[in-house]
């Protein structure tokens, strides 16, 4: 109906492995470590886009995957690291942990991006742990593994116009003729029982939402007939447009007038809405009369467009007006800074354990790590052994130093400093 909805599975990339090598040609025939790090694996993004209005295509992509980050090299050669993967998800996609259900983004305006799932960054090359411990250190890092998730893509607020009008006035008519969908037309009253959408194209990249509500009838707005229950939906619309029918069973001019009402006894701000009148069927004989009325009436207050869903007549000069209505309240949103506050939960930094350590920023590419039970525990590990360096390396990550790290800044090449042990910050 209304929610679009659908569960993905995304899995970033692992990051490649650090390199074991050590310099042999003629000039140093005893040369030193000289394995290069792992690249970092591809991260994965949602970003909201103005160009898409449906998560169709998530239906058919259930699993979204980045590349893992090549190995490193010798010579010090850095591995590559995986391009990040951007998928674009229409504007108003909330993402949902399958999980816990946490929201993790709402992505409000267009271009709002966000990390669902972070790349696993490269492995150090054994030219990262020489020291003067262990000059001819035989050990490099695994790169670190990629995230894997299920995500819930939620999409509300699709429709950017609603179609509003007494019953069997042709509003999913008109729908089944502007868009692919496909809804339940009859000749009596309240063919539909809930709203239907239809993507409508202007051209190849310019679309628009379209819903047909079931008929409103006087009294809907205090819960007469279906209507009250999707009175809320045009809340939601950007976009109002009448339909009213030209064929005489309804005096054109007070079927307006009872919609009218409805729409401002159930909420006032709806008279604030962009509106657009659809006269149908004009294929029926006696019709012009009755658009003469209703154009009288309305005085060029609001456009009136003539149509006819049998004849498709008119048809494009009703779509292109309104898009053009869609568009012109799009951009008033945009300048409206109420609607524009964007909500993001961020991946938050999360230590293991609060007093395990922190971490000082000596100066610009120096940082050290300080705290007392990350100090006692690496005093009791053996670094001379590549054993003992590996297993240091690996309490330092297991207790989020190199999250806390990229939190704080550090660029690659950095310099840390654990007591008298030093090492560069590679992300
Ligand atoms: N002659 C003519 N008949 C039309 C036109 N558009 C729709 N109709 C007919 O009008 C009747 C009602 O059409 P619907 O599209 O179901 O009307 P609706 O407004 O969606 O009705 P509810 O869902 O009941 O509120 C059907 O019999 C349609 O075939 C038109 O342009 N010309
Ligand atoms: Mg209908």
């Amino acid at each position: 109906m209304f929610i679009d909805r659908v569960v993905v599975e995304v899995r970033s990339g692992k990051g490649g492995d650090g390199a074991i090598a050590f310099l042999r040609d003629k000039n140093t025939a005893k040369g030193g470590p000289s394995g290069g790090n792992g690249g970092k694996g591809g991260s994965i993004f949602f970003r909201a886009s103005n160009k898409i209005n449906t998560l169709i295509n998530y239906r058919f992509s259930k699993v979204i995957e980045a590349k893992d980050g090549e190995k490193g090299q010798n010579k010090n050669k850095y591995g590559k690291c995986a391009p990040d993967v951007i998928c674009d998800v229409p504007v108003g996609t909330i993402i949902i942990d399958e999980k816990t259900n946490d929201i993790l983004a709402d992505l409000k305006n267009d271009s709002d991006i966000f990390m669902v799932a972070k790349g696993g960054r490269g492995g150090r090359g054994n030219l990262c742990f020489k020291s003067p411990y262990n000059k001819t250190p035989k050990i490099a890092e695994n790169g670190h593994p990629g995230t894997t998730k299920r995500v819930i893509l939620e999409l509300k607020l699709l429709a950017d116009v609603g179609l509003v009008g007494l019953p069997s006035v042709g509003k999913s008519t008109f729908l089944s003729v502007v868009t692919r969908a496909n809804p339940l037309i009859g000749n009596y009253d309240f063919t539909t029982i809930s709203p239907n959408l239809g993507v409508c194209y202007v051209d190849e990249y310019r679309s628009f939402i379209i819903t047909d509500l079931p008929g409103l009838i006087e009294g809907a707005s205090k819960g007469k007939g279906l209507g009250f229950t999707f009175l809320r939906h045009i809340e939601r619309c950007r976009v109002i447009c009448h339909v009213i029918s030209m064929d005489g069973r309804y005096d054109p001019v007070e079927a307006f007038k009872i919609i009218e009402e409805e729409l401002r006894s159930y909420n006032s701000d709806l008279n604030k809405k962009k509106r657009l009148i659809l006269a149908t069927k004009t294929d029926v004989d006696g019709s012009e009369e009755n658009l003469k009325k209703l154009e009288k009436y309305i005085n060029g207050k609001i456009d009136i467009i003539p149509i006819s869903s049998v004849l498709h007549k008119n048809l494009n000069t009703a779509i292109n007006k309104l898009f053009e209505l869609v568009e012109l309240q799009k951009t008033e949103e945009i300048n409206n800074p109420d609607i524009q506050n964007t909500t993001f939960k961020k991946y938050e930094y999360k230590p293991k354990s609060d007093e395990t350590f922190s971490i000082i920023k000596v100066s610009n590419n120096h940082y050290k790590i300080v705290g007392e039970s990350v100090e006692k525990t690496y005093k009791l590990m053996n670094i001379s052994t590549d054993e003992g360096m590996m297993r240091l390396i690996k309490y330092l990550n297991y207790i989020g130093v190199d999250d806390k790290l990229e939190e704080m800044g550090a660029k690659d090449g950095d310099l840390v400093t654990l007591c008298d042990f030093e090492f560069e910050y590679f992300n």
